[in-house]
């Protein structure tokens, strides 16, 4: 018997604190059905990882949503990354591996932690100020679109673009109607900066459209998959640093020991990537009947799989709760694992661990002065707000 739970993962209740419902799933068995939605779940390190890395049994390409593709019609042009399974996925994920090398971040280095620098400067001169709208937000709002290549214009307008797609992946809940209406006026902005001729020829932006053209994909499908940094690398990494700062204002002693050790700075947005899992999950599809802790699932079931509740998972974590920043976290699914792993992880460290170095250099106390507001949104862990002050050290 699968234990069947009564519980919505997709309301504000539950992203209020989720954590009690992911113990009580992770608690229920390997695997619990959730007749809400019609879904099964896996909460549990050991099987999300299971999961994860066997793409043969779990699909990507019918959705990585509650949506079913082979029966509902996607709502937009398919990812051809994230919603493609090999082999069709091997020739984008090596084209995006290759734009995306540790090579081509580690160019980006030196500008990356200047910016760091002088946005923490202005900010230590400004005293108080939010967190998520002035830090988080603004700090990959200019390294990133400058990196694809973008123009200076409407980049605000990727937020809404990335919240109403990660809403998508839940239900369609008055979540995601809000984040159409929401994200309705900037689409075909979206779509026309994926165009090759509104990208400078010197980003990662010209560099997909250019190994597409060589590796012989169409122009269509060189825009796709600009579409997918467009939509994957900004409301990551906004919530990624929120997230950390969130974090490190949260456990002064960890912001002390990093601090004396700057050095660590990769290593704590690590751990709040862990603790915090801003992505909380993605789904899957049964490609045939699969055993899950010798329960069995059959063909063609939609499979969610809970990051955040494996990443605080008890039974793999010492004090999973704790944020420890020289705790040794590899093999977290904060990134997911295997064919589909965060193409835009290195990326993502290296915003990380600039902003975090610029903290941990100049500043003396990160000080939470009013009440932290949460962001909803159907699979992103988000803040809207985080009001702060910031001490020079
Ligand atoms: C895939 C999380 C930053 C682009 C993924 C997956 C996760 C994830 C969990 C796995 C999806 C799956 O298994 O179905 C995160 C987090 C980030 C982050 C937590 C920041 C802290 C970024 C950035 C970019 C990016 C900066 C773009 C530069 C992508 C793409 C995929 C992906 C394109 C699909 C890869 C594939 O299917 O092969 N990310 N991501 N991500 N990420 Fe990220
Ligand atoms: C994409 C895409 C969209 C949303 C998320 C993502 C986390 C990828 O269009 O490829 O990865």
């Amino acid at each position: 018997m699968i234990p069947a739970l009564d519980i919505d993962p997709f309301c504000q209740a539950f992203f209020d604190d989720p954590g009690p419902t992911h113990a009580a799933m992770r608690d229920a068995g390997p695997v619990v059905y959730l007749p809400r939605y019609d879904i099964h779940a896996v909460a549990r390190y050991d099987d999300v990882r299971a999961v994860l890395l066997d793409w043969r049994a779990y699909a990507s390409a019918r959705g990585v949503g509650l949506s079913d593709f082979a029966r509902e019609k996607p709502w937009r042009l398919p990812s051809l990354l994230l919603e493609t399974d090999p082999p069709v996925h091997d020739r984008t994920r090596a084209l995006m591996d290759k734009v995306l090398s540790p090579a081509a971040v580690r160019a980006l280095r030196d500008g990356f932690t200047r910016a760091a620098e002088t946005l923490v400067d202005d900010l230590l001169a400004r005293g108080s100020f939010d967190a998520i709208h002035d830090l988080a937000e603004a700090y990959p709002l200019t390294v990133f679109p400058d990196a694809v290549g973008m123009p200076a214009e409407n980049r605000r307008f990727l937020l809404p673009y990335g919240n109403m797609v990660f809403n998508s992946f839940g239900p369609r809940n008055a979540l995601f109607e809000a984040a159409v209406a929401d994200a309705e006026p900037v689409l075909a902005w979206v779509q026309a900066q994926s165009r090759r001729e509104a990208l400078s020829t010197t980003g990662f932006g010209a560099a997909i459209h250019e190994a597409a053209e060589r590796d012989g994909f169409t122009v269509a499908e060189a825009e796709i998959l600009v579409r997918s940094l467009l939509t994957a690398g900004v409301d990551t990494t906004v919530n990624g640093l929120g997230a950390a700062i969130w974090c490190l204002a949260r456990f002064p002693a960890e912001f002390e020991r990093l601090r004396a050790e700057p050095s660590l700075a990769r290593a704590a947005f690590e751990e709040a990537v862990r603790l915090e899992s801003p992505v909380q999950t993605f789904f899957r599809t049964t490609m045939r009947d699969v055993v899950i802790g010798g329960e069995t699932i059959p063909e063609g079931r939609k499979v969610l799989m809970f990051l955040g509740a494996a990443n605080r998972d008890p039974r793999r974590w010492e004090q999973p709760d704790a944020y420890d920043i020289t705790r040794r976290n590899a093999g977290h699914v904060g990134f997911g694992a295997g064919a589909h792993a965060c193409v835009g992880a290195v990326l993502a460290r290296l915003e990380g661990e600039a902003v975090l170095a610029a903290l941990a250099r100049k500043a003396r106390a990160i000080t939470i002065t009013g009440t932290p507001r949460r962001r909803y949104n159907n699979t992103l862990r988000a803040l809207a707000s985080l009001p702060v002050t910031l001490l020079a050290a």
